[in-house]
């Protein structure tokens, strides 16, 4: 029996020294109530009564011994694990982060954003509506009678006989009035088309921002304020407004309005082509017919309108003079700005 003690204790030490991991396993195969010890302990009632003590001894001795193993192997691999995670999983803080170039929001987009975020700390809302309009929203609410010049001068892209690709962003006022009750404050920046050929100033895509003010008392003075104290914010406090008379069959009376040229000052330059102004928007009291069209009553409600090109603002403000370029998406030009 000595001999088996002896024996079990070198085969387990050497299993426990050899081991990479399932230290538990040897431990239930020695020492567990099914293992090789406790084995030759249930054995030991066959013993006389002289050797049992001196094998218990043995037993004792061997237990421990194999429990010191195990104890001590557990903190060997402990400490190689811990040591392999080390040398494996070591991370250098100093290294140069993975480099991607970020991109930027293109000059039209930031132009409308820029445009759009004066009008609300104006007290505007933003409007939006399909690009897909009706002839009714499009150009009849608007005042454009069945045989008005404006339907053929607008070449527009029909999809229909009712339908077409809105050719200016009105439709989505025209929409906001039918929906909202007075006072009215929206603009509606968006897309619109015009069967145009592309050259440096025109393209059958492009982009517009309208606003629409509709409440009691709306006078041309509150248009020539809002409009005015647009172009500051927008151009800079130094910026002076020209309001021209003109004519649109949506407003009556109609005003283009001119800013002074920001490049120069109102001196002339290259930029205003000599001028000293560039033309902005176009704008005016929104007509009876339109307000009624909109279920407005302009017995009891006036308002004023404008619309502006974002193109033309953009290139102006990036340097750009081929409106194509602003289309093309080559990142050489767009990286630029
Ligand atoms: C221009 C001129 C303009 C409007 C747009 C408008 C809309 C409604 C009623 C009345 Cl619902 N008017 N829009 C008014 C005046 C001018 O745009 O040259 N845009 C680039």
């Amino acid at each position: 029996m000595k001999e088996q003690l002896e024996q079990i204790k070198l085969k387990a030490i050497a299993e426990i020294h050899d081991s990479q991991s399932s230290l538990e396993e040897i431990r239930i195969k020695y020492l567990g109530k099914k293992g090789q010890l406790t084995a030759i302990l249930r054995g030991m009632g066959s013993l006389s009564a002289e050797e049992r003590p001196v094998i218990g001894a043995i037993a004792n001795a061997v237990r421990e011994k194999i429990e010191e193993a195990l104890a001590e192997r557990m903190a060997e691999l402990k400490k190689l694990n811990l040591e392999r995670t080390l040398r494996e999983e070591k991370l250098d803080v100093t290294y140069d982060g993975a480099c991607s170039r970020c991109g930027h929001i293109h000059p039209i987009t930031r132009t409308m954003q820029r445009m759009t975020e004066i009008f609300i700390n104006m007290g505007f809302t933003v409007a939006e509506g399909p690009e897909v309009e009706t002839v009714e929203n499009n150009f009849d609410a608007l005042n454009a009678p069945a045989d008005h010049p404006s339907r053929d001068l607008q070449d527009t892209f029909y999809i229909t006989e009712n339908t077409l690709l809105r050719t200016q962003t009105s439709p989505v006022q025209i929409r906001a009035m039918r929906e909202m009750k007075p006072p009215i404050r929206i603009i509606s920046p968006g897309r619109v088309y015009r069967s145009d050929v592309a050259d440096a100033s025109h393209s059958p895509m492009f982009h517009q921002l309208e606003g629409l003010v509709i409440d009691k008392g709306i006078t041309m003075g509150d248009l020539k304020g809002i409009l005015s104290l647009f172009a500051k914010t927008m151009f800079g406090p130094e910026t002076k407004t020209r309001f021209r008379p003109h004519n649109f069959p949506f407003t009556e009376p109609s005003a283009e309005v001119d800013v002074s040229c920001f490049v120069c000052g109102g001196k002339g330059c290259r930029l205003c082509k000599g001028e000293g102004w560039m033309e902005l928007l176009g704008s005016g009291m929104v007509h009876p017919n339109v307000l009624r069209a909109g279920g407005i009553d302009p017995e009891v409600y006036t308002g004023f309108a404008f619309g502006m090109g974002i193109e033309r603002a953009a290139m102006v403000m990036s340097g750009i003079d081929d409106l194509r370029l602003l289309y093309e998406n080559d990142a050489r030009l767009l990286r630029q700005f």
